[in-house]
């Protein structure tokens, strides 16, 4: 009840604080008040759904080959890192690969939770691909290379002397390649007070040419950022995710403000040289949520890219939350940052997002970009038979597997997992195949036929946020017994704790977990139609699990271990539904 109270103190608060607060937009739109409507202003039918890839995907970065487009994004501690989609439409978007799917090319050994891979950036030219992006807390910056972007990529070419993170690569019309990233400032005047450096780079030798400088440094563009909002960041706080661009002979610098958080902002700047002075756009940012009440469906927008599409038209695409839409009068982001888009008419002097709906803003139902229409995306994958050789690019694993410890061969039409000894909250690589939770409402069904002989043995289904936040569904042997049990870990323990149990007997088995926003339900059946209940309406409000990640988001998937102890025994999955309703 207490609970309730506070909640409904803090909605009326917050309600309160939703006024409309106005955006200054150029002359040619007109200001209009902010609302939460979530169609586009203008009634248009011609529109599409944000975000454009659902689920764990931040750190868009995009580039445009003819008619086709290809984008990727971050993906910290696991592997196959970099996934890469492809689309023609900017709004179906289907994923052809990853840049990083051989060990030889990522080591994550010792990535701890959203270690690992940083923002990536892709860029063609000359009809060579190159990916740049950041192992961190390991050899730092790195570029692939590939003549089709579904793959086989190149060996990492590691950059020396390259700070920092969120690296980009821009092409000049002069034949010269500038390399930028993060970096601290000669003097730091605020604690997030920060920096872009670039550079010349010579992609024949892989080095950093010429002088690094200080492109653009925060602390000299303080004052003229109108902070949108009492209380908004009075510095430039993380400047991060920048880009440069060059149209009519001009070049253009962007970069993200704030951090990837309610602060997050998008900025652009221009100058006639590729080291500046940039002239800051005044009616920046041009893309944020920043000063809009915090329990708007979509916030943290920001590190974006631009890309130009046709006809002179122009697109952007950028990360995002979205608040799960139960009532709760608090928001709740469980999804991660997803990857948004917007148009973009840039016919003036500086590009404007989203003019055929709220200016500066995302909407979760905007209008379409004017290309021709792409079919639907075959979602076939998501109801997993394992009647393939290999597994389909959405199955990750969690670090760099280095033993095949997975099989679509020994059991013709299942997935066989080896069960070892490693664990989730280990840094380590466990027996753990798993793919994004693209919906807060969705259903997992699989049918697993386990014989365990070793005590602690355990199979089942797992959803991870992170190392120390996840949630098991799983069989496992106990003093003899085989219990089917729901266990969680939510980052303020330090073990598992046990949700529901039940005994159960060897063989085939079908589990059910049904989840709706943070309410998760699980069910099981010996033979997949008549189903029983294990535990019902679980509400994980209360738990770390609503914010167990930090730049990750939550997998969902089938697990195996023998927690610490060796085993022979294997798990066969015949089977991994995963339906949104
Ligand atoms: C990304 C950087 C950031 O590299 O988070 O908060 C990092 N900002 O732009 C990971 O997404």
């Amino acid at each position: 009840m207490k609970r309730i109270r506070l909640s409904l103190l803090l909605a009326i608060l917050l309600l309160a604080g939703t006024a409309s607060a106005k955006i200054k937009t150029t002359k040619a739109h007109a200001v209009r008040t902010v609302t939460t409507d979530l169609k586009a202003v203008n009634g248009a039918t011609n529109t599409y759904a944000n975000p454009i890839i659902p689920g764990f995907n931040p750190d868009p970065s995009i580039c445009k080959v003819g008619k086709d487009y290809y984008l990727v994004t971050s993906s910290f501690e696991y592997f196959p890192g970099v996934p890469v989609y492809h689309s023609t439409d900017l709004v179906n978007w289907k994923m052809i690969g990853h840049v990083l799917d051989r060990p030889s090319q990522l080591n994550l050994d010792s990535a701890k939770s959203s270690g690992g891979i940083y923002a990536p950036c892709i860029r063609y030219n000359k009809g060579t691909f190159y990916m740049v992006t950041t192992l961190t807390k390991g050899a730092g910056d790195f570029i692939c290379t590939a003549t089709n972007p579904a793959g086989p990529w190149s060996e990492p070419h590691f950059i020396k002397d390259a700070p920092g993170i969120d690296p980009d690569l821009f092409f000049d019309d002069n034949g010269k390649v500038y390399m930028s990233g993060t970096a601290v400032p000669a003097h730091k005047q605020w604690s997030h007070h920060n920096a872009i450096w670039t550079q010349e780079i010579d992609l024949e030798k892989w080095e950093l040419v010429g002088e690094k400088k200080i492109n653009c440094d925060a602390g000299d563009y303080n004052s003229t950022i109108n902070p949108l909002k009492a209380g908004s960041v009075k510095n430039i706080s993380s400047m991060e995710g920048p880009h440069i661009y060059k149209k009519d002979s001009t070049y253009y610098f962007t970069c993200s403000i704030g951090g990837t958080g309610q602060n997050h902002a998008f900025i652009i700047l221009r100058s006639k040289n590729v080291f500046g002075p940039w002239e800051m756009n005044p009616n920046n940012p041009i893309l944020t949520h920043r000063d809009l009440p915090t329990n708007h469906p979509i916030t943290a927008t920001g590190h974006a890219d631009l890309v130009q599409i046709q006809n002179g038209n122009w697109a952007i695409v950028y990360l995002g939350k979205r608040a799960i839409q139960d009532g709760n009068l608090l928001p709740r982001f469980i999804l991660g940052r997803e990857t948004f888009m917007s148009t973009v008419d840039w016919s003036g002097e500086w590009p404007i997002v989203n003019t055929k709906g709220l200016v500066g803003r995302s909407e979760l139902v905007q209008v379409k970009p004017n290309l021709p229409e792409a079919p639907a995306v075959d979602k076939s994958y998501l109801m997993e038979d394992f009647n393939g050789v290999k597994l389909h690019p959405q199955w990750t694993f969690l670090r760099t597997p280095r033993t095949e410890w997975w099989s679509l061969t020994d059991r013709k039409g299942f997935l066989r997992l080896k069960l070892r000894p490693e664990m989730i909250h280990q840094i380590a690589n466990p027996s753990l195949v798993s793919k994004r939770q693209e919906h807060a409402d969705f259903t997992v069904t699989t049918k697993m036929d386990f014989k365990p002989t070793g005590e602690n043995e355990e199979a089942g289904i797992v959803i991870i946020n992170q190392m120390n936040c996840y949630l098991k569904y799983t069989v496992k042997l106990e003093n003899k017994d085989l219990v089917l049990k729901v266990s969680m870990r939510d980052s303020k323990t330090s073990a598992d704790s046990v949700l529901a149990q039940v005994p159960v007997r060897k063989g085939n088995l079908y589990l059910k977990m049904d989840v709706k926003g943070l309410i998760y339900s699980f069910s099981y059946s010996v033979n997949g139609v008549k189903w029983k209940s294990l535990n019902q309406d679980n509400d994980l409000s209360d738990t770390q699990f609503v914010y167990g990640y930090r730049f990750t988001g939550p997998m969902v998937g089938m697990y195996a271990s023998s927690n610490g102890k060796s085993s022979n025994t294997y798990v066969d999955f015949d089977n991994f539904y995963y339906t949104n309703q």
